[in-house]
């Protein structure tokens, strides 16, 4: 993306997004990049893709069901109803549609950033774990643990995210997308496997 295009960028989101919610954007972008120089990971796509991440987080419900639906997405029960699971699948819309993004990549970093998806790429892990550490979030358990681990082993710190949110949704009582728990199993599996050759 050249430097106008993303200031343009930059700009748009500004607007679109509460005042909150872009502070959250821009720590993002600044996470997954940094993450992304720790892993060796394309920089630029970090970067777009932490921009873009939440880009429908601000459309209500029914724009982000519409925007699904038009796509051809085929929508679980939970996300119907959830924009906070919702948005990460309308914003992968959004993305391309809206802001011309085509590399696939790219687009499942954001539609997959709120449940994760067995076999992520590591674009897809770079967003899922900068969402979660990004300097500005201070609410989650374990964050000072998780941000070290998240520069030394991005599997393991994907693993506890994916484990203290579902901890955290079965005491707040909020539904668990399948996609979560199939995600959560998956590498708990995979982290199972690996344990036995260390
Ligand atoms: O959009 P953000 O707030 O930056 O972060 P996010 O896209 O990761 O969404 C965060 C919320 O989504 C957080 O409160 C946890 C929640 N979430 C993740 N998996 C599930 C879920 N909520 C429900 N109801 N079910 C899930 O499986
Ligand atoms: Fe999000
Ligand atoms: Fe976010």
């Amino acid at each position: 993306m050249k430097k106008d295009t993303k200031t343009e960028l930059i700009r748009t989101l500004e607007q679109e997004l509460g005042y909150k919610r872009f502070i959250h954007t821009m720590y993002v972008a600044g996470t997954a990049s940094s993450l992304a120089m720790c892993y060796g990971a394309d920089l630029e796509k970090a970067e777009t893709a932490g921009l873009l991440h939440d880009c429908a987080k601000c459309l209500d419900l029914h724009r982000m069901q519409r925007l699904c639906e038009k796509a051809g997405l085929t929508l679980s029960p939970f996300e119907k109803e959830s924009g906070a699971l919702l948005h990460s699948k309308a914003g992968s819309v959004l993305a391309k549609e809206k802001y011309g993004i085509t590399d696939p990549d790219l687009l499942n970093a954001i539609r997959y950033h709120t449940t994760g998806r067995p076999g992520m790429s590591l674009l897809e892990k770079i967003i899922f774990v900068a969402d979660y550490i990004e300097p500005g979030r201070f609410t989650a358990s374990n964050l000072s643990q998780i941000r070290k681990m998240a520069f030394e082993d991005i599997d393991e710190a994907l693993l506890k995210i994916l484990y203290d949110t579902l901890v955290y949704l079965h005491t707040t009582g909020n539904p668990v997308d399948p996609m979560t728990q199939k995600t959560y199993e998956y590498y708990k599996q995979l982290f199972e496997e690996n344990a036995i050759y260390d």
